[in-house]
């Protein structure tokens, strides 16, 4: 199972920016707690933070081909990416969205995401620990679960 999972823009500087929303773990932190999962999980993991709209296209597009799931937190361009947008929409897999904030209480320019029509799931609110939750999630509609509870739904 190869999972993917992508940053946008400013999530290279969690543990330093708005710690009172972001947390004090930073991304060095996350990826290492995600690589742990990965292992514990069989997966393999393809981790990758990005400032640029566009570099972000492209590592969506890579993922056609190199993930079973994707995982995405877009972060800024949640909220005006129409380009990140129509790429997810090319991918076969399943799309989980991530944010770790809960963008829903937030003020109005942090609600409304213009990406989750083109996920599977949508996780928000955990903290750093939504990335652990996503894997999970991602494992699970791939029909991978390392706990076999239930099988995954079959439509998006
Ligand atoms: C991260 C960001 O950078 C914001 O632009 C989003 C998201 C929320 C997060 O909670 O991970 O609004």
């Amino acid at each position: 199972m190869r999972l993917t999972v992508l940053n946008g823009p400013n999530l290279n500087l969690i543990g330093e920016r708005e710690p009172e929303i972001y947390g004090s773990a930073t991304l060095a932190d996350v990826e290492a707690d995600c690589r742990a999962f990965a292992d514990r999980i069989g997966a393999s993991l393809s981790f990758h933070q990005s400032n640029h709209e566009g570099v972000l296209v492209d590592l969506i597009q890579d993922a056609r081909v190199s993930a079973d799931a994707l995982i995405i937190n877009p972060a800024g361009y949640s909220f005006t990416s129409i380009a990140m947008l129509d790429a997810m929409k090319v991918f076969k897999g399943p799309v989980v969205e991530l944010h770790i904030s809960n963008i829903h209480a937030r003020d109005e320019h942090h609600r409304h995401s213009k990406l989750s029509s083109a996920a599977k799931a949508v996780i928000c609110g955990v903290g750093p620990y939504g990335y652990i939750l996503a894997m999970q999630a991602a494992a699970h509609l791939l029909g991978r679960s390392p706990l076999h509870a239930h099988a995954p739904a079959a439509s998006r």
